[in-house]
């Protein structure tokens, strides 16, 4: 009796992972194979605010510690970590790993109501090359691309794809921007601030000190 439910239960629990996961695959549109995968891949689906698909377009994106060579602070790193793209594109990416590690092309931000989690993600296995295509929004607005595997980002795979004019350069893109966060609203001669409200506020006190001791 025992041995029959605990089977039961094992089966059912078995079961409920199995549909669960699946529930998982059918939310995202995911191509994969032995060398990969693309994930959210759309070829005819046009984003909000495009009438058509503007132009058909096409990268080459290479991955690899040789790519990290010349840029200090890198281990990874990627051809280009800047890409320039039309409004409404259909942007096609061929993803070549040079690495004996798996490497991937993600970008972010993208909209929901199309590209689930706002995301459209190559990954492509040690050596391997994969192709995959999306249509790129109609805002000029730049879209963070990075690699999700643990730790690639920070050591150097941390790219943007520039729509039209782009919208605000995105911070730490490995040899394009500067490596730290800084606030819109702080001003460019914020160091100059500093050392200025230091002065005042030493030399003002002195000053109104001084003026009472001669009185
Ligand atoms: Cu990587």
């Amino acid at each position: 009796m025992i041995y029959s439910k605990t089977l039961i239960l094992s089966l059912s629990f078995f079961v409920s992972i199995q549909s669960y996961g699946m529930q998982n695959h059918q939310h995202h549109k995911m191509h994969h194979d032995v060398d990969g995968m693309v994930m959210n891949g759309n070829h005819d689906i046009l984003p909000q605010g495009c009438e058509k698909i503007s132009s058909e377009q096409h990268i080459t994106v290479s991955a690899g510690q040789q790519y990290a060579k010349n840029i200090p602070g890198t281990i990874f790193g990627m051809s280009q970590h800047e890409w320039n793209v039309d409004p409404c594109s259909k942007l096609t990416v061929t993803f070549i790993n040079e690495d004996d590690i798996r490497h991937q092309w993600m970008v972010h931000g993208l909209p929901k109501y199309m590209y689930p989690a706002g995301m459209f993600h190559i990954e492509a296995m040690a050596g391997k090359t994969i192709t995959g295509t999306f249509i790129v929004p109609s805002e000029d607005r730049n879209y963070l691309v990075h690699c999700d595997m643990a730790q690639h980002m920070e050591m150097g795979m941390r790219g943007q794809l520039v729509v039209g004019k782009g919208g605000g350069d995105l911070w730490a893109v490995t040899g394009v921007t500067k490596p730290f966060y800084k606030a819109a609203y702080l001003s460019d001669n914020l160091v100059y601030l500093c050392i200025l409200t230091l002065l005042i506020g030493y030399f003002l006190p002195t000053w109104l000190v001084k003026l009472r001791h001669k009185r």
